[in-house]
């Protein structure tokens, strides 16, 4: 039988969002390899997605619905069949909304995959339902708020253009984990004769790709950002004319804020030392184009959105703005080129629904009443491994009384403790249409292979859901594709211009430039922002600024895997050398610790076993644990989000993965 080339696209949360081939042999994946066509990956893939056909054609795929028959957490389940599993679904439904009313049911999903219509497919169900709503705020949302409090709506520049500043400030990103081709830029720039810097509170693999690494406190890059900005003013570095040109409220921020910045007060905040600020500020200041690749992970925080607001000013005070390849580069916002409302039918809400922050799952489920979540249903998320306070999250999840079903392709740490499993299709099986938060780049994609076993789409499933329940708006009827095809029917000006019959093709095409200029309600870059309470950007602590416990827990991506997600893969778990906890020589020696030994992480939350790694690449203060296992893989019975809090962000709703201290013992 001969191989088969087919298009298709990486599904996974990744600003790179890769265009691939895929062989198909008798109906199965067989290889996948990275398409040359796609503008920003250029022809490679991620160490993740390299087999991702052992993913899709894994022997942990769940097959058929199943029925649990064992306690909640148990793994024990029956088969039965997609009729029987949507009857009882949607008559326990019925009999839910009828007693405690249909804000008594939560959806949960986030990012399993990011194709616009599987991903949102529960959307117009759940509207229509009048459940409650899932404030979907568990990635970055303070980010946004940050960049938005300064720049409004403006528009990013595309990635490439990092490629042509002569300074490149890798802020907050491990993007040789994360986003591995913007790598190329910094390739670019180095080769050019320009440099490279990396802030980061340890030195990760990307320290390679860099000249220069800092080492700061966890949170405390609002402190470095003011430092430089009060050095950069104080020796008369800015460039004035852009100032008066486009910038609102330097004079304020330099008369209010910057005077008691100074480098020595920066220092003491960020541990870096007074001079190397000072150095840092010049040369940001006399940079050609210097541009910012700003990870998300310092918006992590309880001050995640003002510390980026801080840092989104720096660029305003030097004109790089203004500037080919200077600027900073947060995400880039692709949303409008898509009339999203047709999809996600909020005017099917019936008046008003309440709320829920799905950082706070663990409250909803055990605290949250009139009414009591008596439902939940999970898609494409593992709430039971990478939402913070696992353990308010399995206690919630144990409730006898709550009827909880999982859509999902594997047997994950949330499908365990489901009523009823149904089984997912991968992104190789259905179709969809994909946009990024890292490029200009959209595609279109057709399965490329059938569903394995009787997995069925989030879109299919929601149109089995809503006919169980009687809903019979059209959008129900709908395929995916008659979906995807009424998205692009609709001309929207960032789609103006594009390669129409290559979309339909299913090849990547770049979105036309965004309006250029400066897209905020002054017309320009908003140091001083009148419409928020805080009217300037200045210093505030993180929520663990206090010290209790000794160290900051880094809670950071590791290169083989994706948040929970390819813990399927044997060898990509084996790359990962178990779940660790890299510690300073320092500080193992002064708790007795030794590498390769048990230890155990332990706050007010939850404790969790890690076999130690000592490692000088961790400063000291600071513990790193990479990667989130699923508990089948961890050496103990929690992982590391059993050490992660509730706490929001002072913006946007945000979780604080990374604001958190912990103590270290040995293990038993
Ligand atoms: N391989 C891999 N790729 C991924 C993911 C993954 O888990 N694995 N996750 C995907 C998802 S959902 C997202 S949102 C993105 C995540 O991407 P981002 O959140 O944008 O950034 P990361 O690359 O995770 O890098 C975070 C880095 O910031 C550091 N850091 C933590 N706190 C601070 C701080 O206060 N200041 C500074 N300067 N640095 C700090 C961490 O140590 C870590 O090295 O990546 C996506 N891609
Ligand atoms: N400690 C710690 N915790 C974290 C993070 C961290 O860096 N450290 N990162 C946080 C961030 S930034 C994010 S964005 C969240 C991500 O949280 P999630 O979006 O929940 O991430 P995943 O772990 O990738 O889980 C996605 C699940 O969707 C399933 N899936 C894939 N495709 C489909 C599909 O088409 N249909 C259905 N029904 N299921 C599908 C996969 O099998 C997988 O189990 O995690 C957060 N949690
Ligand atoms: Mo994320």
């Amino acid at each position: 039988m001969s191989v088969v080339t087919k298009r298709s696209v990486c599904p996974f949360d990744c600003p790179d969002t890769c265009g691939m081939l895929v062989q198909v042999e008798n109906g199965r994946a067989v290889a996948v390899k990275g398409d040359p066509e796609h503008p920003f990956s250029r022809g490679t893939l991620c160490p993740k997605m390299r087999h991702y056909e052992k993913t899709v054609h894994s022997p942990l795929r769940l097959t058929t619905p199943l029925k649990r028959t064992g306690a909640k957490g148990s793994g024990s389940f029956a088969p039965i069949s997609w009729e029987e599993a949507i009857a009882e679904v949607t008559e326990r439904w019925q009999g839910i909304i009828k007693e405690h009313g249909a804000e008594a049911l939560l959806p949960y999903s986030y990012a399993g995959t990011m194709g616009i219509v599987q991903r949102n497919s529960g959307h117009p169900f759940f509207h229509r339902m009048g459940a409650s709503r899932l404030d979907r705020t568990i990635c970055s949302p303070a980010k946004g708020e940050g960049w938005k409090a300064v720049m409004g709506q403006t528009a990013t520049p595309p990635p490439e253009s990092a490629g042509k500043s002569d300074l490149l400030i890798l802020w907050g990103i491990n993007a040789a984990a994360t986003s591995i081709h913007f790598l190329n830029q910094a390739g670019e720039v180095r080769r050019s004769g320009g440099e490279v810097w990396l802030i980061d509170t340890y030195e990760t693999p990307t320290a390679s790709a860099a000249d220069r690494t800092f080492l700061v406190r966890p949170g405390s890059d609002g402190a470095l950002a003011l430092g430089m900005m009060h050095v950069i003013a104080r020796d008369g570095l800015t460039d004035a004319s852009f100032i008066a040109e486009h910038v609102l409220g330097f004079e304020e921020l330099a008369a209010q804020v910057l005077p008691e910045f100074t480098p020595e007060r920066a220092a003491a905040l960020t541990g870096l030392a007074a001079e190397d600020i000072v150095a840092m500020a010049h040369r940001y200041a006399k940079a050609k184009a210097p541009f910012i690749r700003l990870g998300s992970a310092l918006s992590r925080y309880g001050n995640g959105a003002m510390t980026v607001r801080c840092v989104c000013c720096l660029p305003a005070l030097v004109g790089a703005y203004g500037k080919e390849g200077g600027g900073c580069f947060p995400d880039t916002s692709t949303g409008a080129a898509f009339p999203m409302e047709l999809l996600t039918r909020e005017d099917l809400i019936p008046g008003t629904t309440r709320l829920v922050n799905m950082n706070r799952l663990g409250h909803a489920l055990n605290e949250l009443d009139a009414p009591r979540i008596m439902g939940l249903y999970v898609y494409h998320s593992n709430p039971a491994a990478v939402t913070p306070d696992q353990n308010q999250v399995l206690k919630g999840l144990s409730r006898d009384d709550l009827f909880t079903v999982v859509h999902e392709r594997f047997m994950t740490d949330t499908a365990r403790y489901a009523d009823i499993v149904l089984p997912a299709t991968s992104s190789l099986e259905h179709s969809d249409v994909y946009r990024s938060y890292g490029t200009y780049c959209i595609q279109r994609a057709q399965a490329a292979v059938a569903p394995v076993g009787e997995s069925k789409s989030n879109w299919e499933v929601f149109s089995l859901l809503a006919k169980g329940m009687g809903f019979t708006e059209e959008i129900f009827t709908l395929s995916a594709d008659e979906m995807i095809d009424r998205l692009l029917a609709v001309p929207r000006p960032l789609r103006e211009g594009i390669d129409e019959e290559a979309l339909a093709q299913g090849r990547p095409v770049t979105l036309a430039a965004r309006k250029g200029g400066i897209l905020t309600p002054s017309g320009r870059i908003e140091i001083l922002n009148e419409r928020l309470e805080e009217k300037l950007p200045r210093y505030l602590p993180t929520h663990e600024e206090a010290a209790r416990l000794p160290f900051r827990l880094m809670t950071a991506p590791t290169p083989y895997a994706l948040n929970a997600s390819f813990y399927e893969q044997e060898e990509l778990r084996g790359k990962q050398g178990g779940m660790r906890l890299k510690m300073n020589p320092e500080d193992a020696a002064g708790k007795g610790l030794a590498d390769g030994e048990q230890v155990v992480a332990w706050n007010e939350l939850g404790e969790v076993t890690f076999t130690l790694e000592v490692t000088p690449k961790v400063p000291s203060g600071v513990v790193v644990a990479e990667g989130v296992f699923w508990l089948a893989f961890a050496p103990g019975s929690r992982s590391v989000n059993a050490l992660t809090s509730q706490r929001l962000t002072d913006q946007g709703g945000g979780s604080t993965f990374y604001d958190n201290r912990v103590d270290v013992r040995r293990g038993n």
